[in-house]
């Protein structure tokens, strides 16, 4: 079987893992030794054991001579665990086949270098973009300090959350929400404006069994710490981490009270529409956050938008049509002009029973690539 196929099931691997091996990247890793696969694995939630260990852990002798596929370089220092680098070489790797490179400044080529110097065969670049885009939310922090952010949204076909009457449950259908909880399995957290707890009184957590080993984190964004000590997130915060992004000079007893329940408060700075999100999405980064997933409503949805923090949309289209009185998915932010709107491009779309998923990304401007 060529490289590809088998950087294909090593990506598979790794996607497994997004969502739960934060501040660290998800990787996959599969050994193979002629043409038999001895070894398969991905980074463990909470980052460590790393992929190599757990595939070479598996082939054991059956490791020698082989050949291992990798979607990212493996690290060749010493942080939580012991370099990959020196794992494989021990093994008796013969080949590496690696995908991406590691941002993070300590690796970044040197952990290919030490691999080559050791006398292994190195392929770079097999499959690249597929590679990088699993590692997207750990190369940003590396580059830009901050989290990837994907904004989800459940509209009807004309842009709008809720009616007039504030009324949103069930705007799309059945498959569509399983679609939700699965994206929110992938993220490291998600993300909601005070309007939408105090409006939905929601849980934000993952509620498929079995989907996730790490805690999700539930961020949310209440300059004025208004989320109520009797909400669902509050009253879970002892199982599930829930995060609150305030504004400096909020109410001092409110803030003992809710971190008394549990809750981690972040104090930002702020700006005229409340905190500044992209001071916000940094301190998530310094947390060890890399994946978040922004639910709402359209406050927060606007505001993520206008600061240029939105990386990927997932939007679910609903087959019906609610009106301009009903409350739209991103609140006005002041365009002055069509050519200042965000754009995106559209990766994929699907089907959902009646309803329709699209994903999008951040258009990029040759300047804007490096992200
Ligand atoms: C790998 N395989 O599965 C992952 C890697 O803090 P540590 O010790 O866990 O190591 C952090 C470094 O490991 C950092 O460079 C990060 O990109 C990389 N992650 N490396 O070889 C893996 N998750
Ligand atoms: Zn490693």
């Amino acid at each position: 079987m060529s490289d590809e196929t088998h950087m294909r099931a090593a990506l598979a691997l790794a996607r497994r893992g997004l969502g739960q091996t934060a501040p660290n990247p998800s990787v996959g890793c599969v050994i193979v030794n002629h043409g038999m696969v001895v070894g398969r694995g991905f980074t463990a939630p909470g980052g460590r054991p790393h992929a190599e260990a757990a595939a070479l852990a598996m082939a054991g002798e059956r490791a020698r001579g082989g050949t291992a596929y990798i979607t990212l370089e493996p690290c060749n220092f010493t942080g939580k665990t012991g370099p990959c680098t020196e794992r494989l070489i021990e093994a008796g790797i013969r080949r590496a086949v690696i995908g991406a490179r590691d941002p993070h400044p300590r690796v970044n080529g040197a952990g290919l270098a030490r691999l080559e110097a050791a006398g292994v065969e190195v392929s770079a670049g097999v499959l690249r973009a597929e590679c990088e885009a699993v590692i997207s939310g750990f190369a940003l922090v590396q580059r830009a300090g901050r989290p990837l952010v994907r904004l989800k949204l459940a509209t009807s076909l004309d842009g709008r959350i809720a009616t007039a009457a504030g009324e949103s449950k069930w705007i799309t259908g059945g498959r569509a929400r399983l679609a939700a909880h699965r994206l929110r399995g992938r993220h490291d957290a998600v993300l909601a404006g005070v309007g939408t707890v105090l409006a939905d009184d929601p849980e934000l957590t993952c509620r498929i069994e079995g989907f996730r080993a790490a805690p999700l984190v539930r961020v949310v964004v209440d300059s004025h710490l208004r989320t109520p000590l009797l909400s669902q997130l509050v009253r879970s915060a002892g199982r599930d981490p829930l995060w609150i992004l305030h504004r400096d000079g909020a109410d001092r007893l409110r803030a003992k009270a809710l971190a008394g329940a549990g809750a981690r408060l972040i104090e930002l700075p702020a700006d005229r529409a409340g905190v500044d999100l992209a001071a916000g999405m940094r301190a998530l980064a310094a947390h060890g956050l890399t994946r978040v997933l922004a639910e709402g409503g359209g406050t927060l949805a606007a505001g993520l938008l206008r600061a240029g923090l939105v990386d990927r949309l997932a939007w679910f289209h609903a087959p019906c049509v609610i009106g301009g009185d009903g409350y739209p998915a991103a609140q006005g932010f002041g365009l002055a002009a069509l050519a200042e709107a965000p754009r995106f491009r559209l990766v994929a779309s699907e089907r959902l029973g009646e309803d329709l998923l699209s994903h999008f990304r951040r258009f990029e401007t040759p300047s804007s690539i490096a992200i």
